[in-house]
This record gives C-alpha cells, sequence and structure tokens, in this order.
C-alpha cells in the first residue's frame, strides 16, 4: 500500500497549443482515484494547484514564452511536491504541459537532499527536453526541464535548482525528436541516451533494468516523469506534439510493469495531455491505465518474483 497525493496542475504556459490544462480534470473523469484506491493505495487528492503571484521576469532569448507563468508554476510546484515527500507520501503531479517538470523535479530534489539520498529522474518522452531558455528556438519552455534538472546554465530567472542532478543519475528513454542544439549539448553530458534506435535494436527491457540496477545499487529515490507523447501517436493521439514511432501499448505497460516490480519509484509526473485534442477520453483512460501498472494492476497476479 502507498500513500499517494494526487496534485492537480492545470499548467499551460509551457507550450502555444491551449489545452493542457484541461488535464487534471480529464484524469479524474477517467477514474484516477478509484483505480488507485482499488489498487489498495490510500489516495488523497489535493486538488487543482494555481502558479501563485505572478513575479516579473525576463529573458534575454526574445522568443520565450510566458516566462512568468512557469515562473509562478515552477515555484509553486517545488514546494508542494517537496513537501507531500516529506509528509512519507508519493506525490502524482497530474498535468499539465511538461514546463511543470521545472517544479516537480526541484521539489523531488530538495527532499532528496533533505534526506540525504541521490535523486534519479527517469524521462519517458518523444523530446529530450534539452533545451535551456537561451538556445530554445520554439520558444516553449516544456523543452527546458532536462536542462535545468542537468545544471545546464541559462536559467537566471528560477530559482537555483537545489543540487543539480548529475548526468549519471538521468535516463531518456523512447527519445525520437532532438532540435540541433539539444544534440549538441547532449554530447557533452553523460546522460543515457535510449533513443528509438537503442530500444529497437535491445529492447525496452535490458536498458531500463540497467537504469533501476543503478538506482538500487545508490539507495536512490526515483522520479519518473511521463509524457504522453512517448507513447505512439496511433494509441495516445491527444498531445500537442506528436511524433511517430513512439513505444506501442504493450511496451509502455511494460515499461509501467518493469518499474513497479523494481519499487523504485517515489515521484510521477502526467503530463502533456491536452484532452481537447483526445478521441472520446481514450488518451486520458490509457495514461491513468499506465498508471494503474505503476502501482501494480497485473494481467495475472502470480506470486511477484523479483525483475531480477
Ligand atoms: N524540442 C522542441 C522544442 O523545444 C519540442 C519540445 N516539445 C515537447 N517536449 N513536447 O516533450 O520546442
Ligand atoms: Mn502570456
Ligand atoms: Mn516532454
Ligand atoms: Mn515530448
Amino acid at each position: 500500500m502507498t500513500r499517494i497525493s494526487l496534485i492537480g496542475a492545470p499548467v499551460d504556459s509551457g507550450q502555444r497549443r491551449r489545452g493542457c490544462l484541461m488535464g487534471p480534470a480529464a484524469y479524474r473523469v477517467a477514474g484516477i482515484d478509484q483505480l488507485l484506491g482499488e489498487l489498495g493505495h490510500e489516495v488523497k487528492d489535493l486538488g487543482d494547484l494555481a502558479p501563485g503571484v505572478l513575479p516579473h521576469a525576463s529573458c534575454d532569448n526574445p522568443a520565450v514564452d510566458q516566462l512568468e507563468e512557469t515562473l509562478g508554476w515552477t515555484k509553486t510546484l517545488r514546494s508542494r511536491v517537496s513537501e507531500v515527500l516529506a509528509g512519507g507520501r508519493m506525490p502524482i503531479v497530474l498535468g499539465g504541459d511538461h514546463s511543470l517538470a521545472l517544479g516537480s523535479v526541484a521539489g523531488a530534489a530538495e527532499h532528496a537532499n533533505r534526506a540525504g539520498r541521490p535523486q534519479f529522474v527517469l524521462w519517458l518522452d518523444a523530446h529530450s527536453d534539452f533545451h535551456t531558455p537561451l538556445t530554445t528556438v520554439s520558444g516553449n519552455l516544456h523543452g527546458t526541464p532536462v536542462a535545468y534538472i542537468a545544471g545546464r546554465s541559462g536559467f537566471d530567472a528560477f530559482p537555483p535548482f537545489p543540487a543539480p542532478i548529475p548526468a549519471e543519475r538521468i535516463c531518456l528513454f523512447g527519445i525520437r525528436s532532438v532540435d540541433p542544439a539539444e544534440h549538441a549539448a547532449l554530447l557533452r553530458y553523460d546522460i543515457a541516451m535510449n533513443d528509438m534506435r537503442v530500444l529497437d535494436e535491445r529492447g525496452i527491457v535490458a536498458p531500463l533494468r540497467e537504469f533501476l540496477d543503478r538506482v538500487r545499487a545508490a539507495n536512490g529515490l526515483l522520479h519518473v516523469s511521463l509524457d504522453v507523447d512517448f507513447l505512439d501517436p496511433s494509441i495516445a493521439p491527444a498531445v500537442g506534439t506528436t511524433v511517430p514511432g513512439g513505444a506501442t501499448f504493450r511496451e509502455a505497460h511494460l515499461v509501467c510493469e518493469l518499474l513497479h516490480e523494481s519499487g523504485l519509484m517515489t515521484s510521477l509526473d502526467l503530463v502533456e495531455l491536452n484532452p481537447f485534442l483526445d478521441d472520446r477520453g481514450r488518451t486520458a483512460k490509457l495514461m491513468v491505465d499506465l498508471v494503474g501498472s505503476l502501482m501494480g494492476k497485473k494481467v495475472f497476479d502470480r506470486p511477484t518474483r523479483s525483475y531480477h
């Protein structure tokens, strides 16, 4: 049994296609709290947060969009996620676009520092999200959280990241869209890059186990950030930035099942769901079903073998 706090984060400032703000409501309509309850967990829904009073801020790159809104969300989410973890609960952040991870991962890292444990991050996404506010071409800040987490410079407008996460503790998974500036920067970092080329050849199990083994060996805390576009658009159409060639239904479930069996995940983001683009709620329902697998739902409940 896990004590879970659902945190509604209707963040829509990290990109320009409006609709992610409806994400938290869609997850609730799709029955996320009920499913987690049926799986035996204790669930508290903290409702939807707000970005608070917006700070005045600016950035040298004029392309950057909605910096102040995103900053407001970053501060709110950082303190809420860190507080929930300090209370011994697992935060599940219902997004909202991926810029919310600027706050949620900072909150997790803040807690990890306090607890004296190393923080790890698994990034399930079509995109590497390794821009800084100075390198982004689109100006959409949802393309920046991994750079913030890894301690890249260019985030002067943002609160300093608690303690940048060393590259070896970050794993990108499912990647199939990397911009030139991100590519150049990623070559300088030792971040595990499980792009689709790697996953096609090796499958998802071995690369995921390698990373989970590292988390376990270090007695680490694990934040999982699940972007809807990790999934193939044919099964998950409700996202503004679809990229063909994504994870299949079974691959995605297997990732979630392995994560559950590892027992390592301590916090989770669900991001980029845009219910306005959905087809009768199927993407929202699939995401909730994946959360079920992450939290112990099985096809057949045989006595669990550890994943080793
Ligand atoms: N790299 C692109 C950009 O920065 C796309 C980022 N979009 C995402 N990230 N959906 O997950 O604009
Ligand atoms: Mn604006
Ligand atoms: Mn993303
Ligand atoms: Mn993405």
